[in-house]
């Protein structure tokens, strides 16, 4: 397994060294990945690339990505991008230089993903991990982490959203996220691309950490000293969390919507094919469920989840045949139930029966089935 180790720096020539050294002592006491160690620099005045250089020359596994500062944000993407593609990363692992996280714990993150989890995070937030900030940095992050990132933006997955330090499954995981879509220059970055993450994977997994004090150096990013970038990262924090909530809540609406359109039509074909065409009762219970899918399959590839849509004959057909394979337990249900129903009831009662075996059978089926799915399939969701 080839693991990609990423290091941001900015002004950072006291720690870059002990970083590089420490990454090259963690890959020699886990033979069993293979470890290649990239730090991404924006250009540092200070000669911190200069410094990674003079270890390239002499560490093949070690590399430099060095281009303009364009912040946090963009320059981490320009690394998971430059570890996926020219280091051919199956497993990447973004963290600071300045030893707040301990890199020594890559490993324990490493075992995690060798049992099966895709996003493993260093997490200051579970029992066992903690964070030493000042009472300032304490509020921020209770804002950006907890309130903005958990309740407002809803994600739930894990509970540390800020952190860099974490481990990412490439394969399945990270190369489905459309890194383009992370367009932002703070440290929401890290926020957005778990989000992200998360319409790919529901497998996180947090190690606790310990976040301590910086090492040698200054703050590059976020403090008193910087405000207008403080503010500037802030209100970008304020803006993704809430594009995150209406991107939620829009899709949920489309969801209901297209489940409201695939009951009409199922109504109005079992009304159809039982009253008007007098077809045998279990065929038309079939038949017009059958419909209510094909048109949910159909408005929800085209307009709830256009983003991902599928396109291509063959592949709408595989997935097409997916959605009924997933759907054949409720057109049973629907079939047998309104069937029984119906020759207990009277055919009067049709249209009473469809609301009640939709709402008290078929949507509790189709939620176990949808949580049951997601759990066994990891990076897949169907
Ligand atoms: N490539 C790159 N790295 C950056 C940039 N800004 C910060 N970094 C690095 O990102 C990591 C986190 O930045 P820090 O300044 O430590 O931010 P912080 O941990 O919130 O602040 P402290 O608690 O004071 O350390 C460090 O390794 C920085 O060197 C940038 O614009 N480009
Ligand atoms: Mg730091």
């Amino acid at each position: 397994m080839r693991v990609v180790a990423i290091i941001m720096t900015y002004n950072e020539k006291e720690n870059i060294g002990p970083m590089l050294e420490a990454w090259l002592k963690i890959a020699k006491e886990n033979p069993k990945y293979k470890f290649e160690i990239l730090n991404v620099d924006g250009s540092s005045p200070d000669g911190t690339g200069e410094i990674t250089k003079k270890y390239s020359q002499k560490y093949k596994n070690i590399h430099l990505l060095s281009g303009p500062r364009q912040g946090m944000g963009r320059e981490l993407i320009n690394g998971y991008r430059y570890a996926i593609e020219k280091l051919k990363a199956d497993v990447v692992i973004p963290i600071d230089v300045d030893f707040q996280f301990d890199p020594f714990l890559a490993p324990k993150l490493l075992q995690k993903i060798d049992e099966g989890y895709d996003v493993v995070v260093a997490s200051r937030r579970v029992p066992g991990g903690r964070d030493y900030f000042n009472w300032f940095r304490k509020l921020t992050n209770f804002v950006s982490d907890t309130l903005l990132a958990y309740y407002w933006a809803g994600i739930k997955e894990v509970k540390d959203h800020n952190g860099l330090f974490k481990a990412i499954r490439v394969k399945r995981v990270l190369d489905k996220v459309d890194l383009g879509k992370l367009d932002v220059t703070g440290f929401v970055v890290n926020m957005k691309i778990i989000y992200e993450l998360s319409k790919v994977t529901k497998k996180f997994y947090e190690v606790p950490a310990i976040f301590g004090k910086r090492k040698a150096g200054q703050t590059t990013t976020v403090g008193l000293k910087s405000l207008n970038w403080f503010l500037k990262y802030i209100f970008e924090y304020i803006l993704q969390a809430t594009k995150i909530r209406l991107e939620r809540s829009a899709q949920f609406f489309k969801f209901a919507v297209v489940g409201f359109i695939g009951y009409l039509i199922n109504a109005s074909t079992l009304q159809l094919f039982a009253a008007r065409l007098h077809f045998s009762e279990w065929l038309s219970w079939g038949l017009s469920t059958e419909m209510a899918i094909i048109s949910n399959f159909t408005l929800n590839n085209l307009w709830t989840f256009k983003i991902k849509k599928i396109s291509g004959l063959e592949n709408v057909i595989k997935k097409f045949l997916q959605f009924n394979g997933t759907s054949a337990g409720a057109l049973l249900i629907q079939t047998i139930a309104g069937t029984i129903g119906t020759s207990i009831f009277g055919p009067q009662y049709r249209q009473l029966l469809l609301p009640f075996i939709v709402a008290f059978m078929v949507l509790p089926y189709n939620y176990f089935m949808y949580t049951r799915v997601i759990w066994r399939k990891s990076g897949e969701k169907s």
